[in-house]
């Protein structure tokens, strides 16, 4: 089965929850909501990565998110953490999380290759080309599917040099970064062209920009929970390895679907690279 990551954003200014989560208390609540409605990882942040967003330190993302990490880690969830800083992967690794999610794929920080290998956590590594304040102005591709794997494979190449062990990357298209709503489409239609990399993928479509298209001209961002729970379905039966959702009670149901009727996925979820096992080391327990 595909697993559901629930996005936690721990910060003031995400595009579609920002500033619901930002206090300590509620965003563990949120975290805890999600885990109850069936998320089988959390996706701890604490720096926006939407369109125009400024950088925050490491310092403040740091205290944005440990209590957070450590406290849904105590309580036995599965977390991951969205970070581009390798400090901060380092600190919630030693907090419990045990998947650490990079939309830079280790472009932003070179420290972060070398934080992967040292905890020997599951590492997404997502397709991405710049900050958020450029990355709109670059997204000009010959075919996006051909290039985005082309980069991705340039991706796992270098962190392999540089000691993070293969069998715990995986990978995602980094839908609605440095993408048009074509480009996002496409990546979408072609998601079984990711298997030649041979590696486990992940799709974090969720409220985007480009579910507007499918919506009546001026609908509301939680609108887009439906087509995210479509998405989820449809990157299901194309083997991915977990989708990352906001609204998780509905890629839930929507997944459940898709049980019921006998399409569980046959591959996604069953590589599911770094397990509890080998993320142990870094828990307290
Ligand atoms: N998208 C966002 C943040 N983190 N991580 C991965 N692996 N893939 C994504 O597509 C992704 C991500 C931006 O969405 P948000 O601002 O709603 O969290």
């Amino acid at each position: 089965m595909t697993l559901v990551m629930g996005v936690l954003n721990v910060t003031p200014d995400s595009f579609s929850d920002g500033g619901q989560w930002a206090s300590t208390d509620a965003a563990i609540e949120h975290g805890l909501l999600l885990h109850a409605q069936g998320a089988d990882l959390i996706d701890v942040g604490g720096e926006s990565t939407r369109p125009g967003a400024t950088r925050v330190a490491p310092e403040q993302e740091q205290q944005r998110i440990i209590p957070v990490v450590t406290e849904l880690a105590r309580q036995g969830l599965r977390l991951s953490i969205d970070t581009l800083n390798a400090g901060t992967a380092l600190a919630a690794a030693k907090a419990g999380a045990s998947v650490i999610n990079d939309v830079s794929g280790g472009l932003a920080d070179p420290g972060m290759a070398a934080v992967v290998a040292e905890t020997g956590l599951t590492y997404v590594v997502m397709h991405w080309r710049a900050h958020a304040q450029q990355m709109d102005t670059l997204a000009d591709y010959g075919d996006v599917v051909t290039d985005v794997i082309a980069e991705l494979r340039t991706r796992v190449d270098a962190l392999t040099v540089a000691g993070v062990a293969r069998d715990r990357i995986v990978l995602d298209p980094g839908l609605g970064f440095s993408k048009r709503t074509e480009h996002n489409w496409q990546l979408l239609n072609r998601l079984d062209a990711f298997a030649e990399l041979g590696l486990p993928v992940m799709v974090g479509a969720s409220r985007k920009r480009f579910l507007a298209e499918v919506l009546p001209v001026g609908a509301p961002v939680r609108d887009r929970d439906l087509p995210t729970a479509v998405v989820s379905v449809l990157a299901a039966q194309a083997g991915a390895w977990a989708v990352r959702v906001h609204d998780v009670a509905a890629t839930r149901t929507a997944l459940n679907v898709l049980a019921s009727v006998g399409q569980s996925t046959p591959h996604g979820g069953q590589h599911v690279p770094g397990g509890a096992a080998r993320a142990s080391h870094w828990t307290h327990d």
